[in-house]
């Protein structure tokens, strides 16, 4: 059996909505970020870097932390939602890993100048580059495929938490392709129903 520690942020919700896809039994452990939950002694115990999501995994004797190990892990173990064919393979790697090493951090730094009381247009114009040139990129590849790297896998589901999370501060919409994307990917039912665990996000 698997368990899922987690919380529905962006980094939170792509092991949530890959086990859905999988298919596989899991049982899902909220962690509530607001009281703090994961500061706490038995959370810390799994995870002494204090974020989520965190994977326990019985089968293999895992404990296992970081939103893309995490995914990368679940894919490799079933051979789901990561290409076969090695070129095709490498290019969800690429969106997977641009995603993950450029966007993410992008959405922390923005995260925390908020919370500081905004943040300088020096400060943040950094970040906003970063996040409107992926898009600009995923745009031009979604013009002529249904998903990033071609058939839908791990890297739509990294993209698309940080979407729907950051994507309308942004100016996502004025991303066709990318919004009918985005469309697609949360009409799926596993995204659906990962979604519908936590109602209130
Ligand atoms: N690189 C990590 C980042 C994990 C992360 O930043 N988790 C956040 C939620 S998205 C968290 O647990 N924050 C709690 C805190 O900072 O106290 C991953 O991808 O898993």
């Amino acid at each position: 059996m698997i368990h899922l520690h987690t919380a529905p942020t962006g980094n939170g919700m792509k092991p949530l909505i890959l086990l859905e896809e999988l298919g596989l039994p899991y049982t899902l452990i909220p962690v509530d970020l607001k009281r703090g939950e994961q500061k706490e002694a038995a959370f810390s115990r799994l995870n002494p870097a204090q974020h989520i999501p965190v994977i326990r995994d019985d089968s293999n004797d895992l404990t296992l932390v970081e939103s893309g190990a995490i995914l990368l892990y679940l894919a490799e173990k079933t051979r789901r939602l990561l290409p076969a064919d090695p070129r095709e393979r490498a290019l969800a790697y690429h969106w997977f890993f641009s995603q993950i090493t450029n966007v993410d951090p992008c959405g922390r730094t923005l995260a925390t100048l908020d919370r500081l009381g905004g943040g300088s247009p020096e400060l943040t114009e950094g970040p906003i580059q970063t996040v409107r040139r992926f898009w600009q990129e995923a745009q031009a590849a979604l013009e002529h495929a249904d998903y990033l790297g071609g058939s839908y896998s791990i890297a739509d589901i990294v993209a698309y938490t940080f979407v729907r999370r950051h994507g309308v501060r942004f100016g996502f919409e004025d991303f066709g392709a990318l919004v009918r994307w985005a469309e697609r990917v949360r009409t799926r039912p596993a995204v659906q129903a990962a979604y519908g665990k936590f109602p209130a996000s």
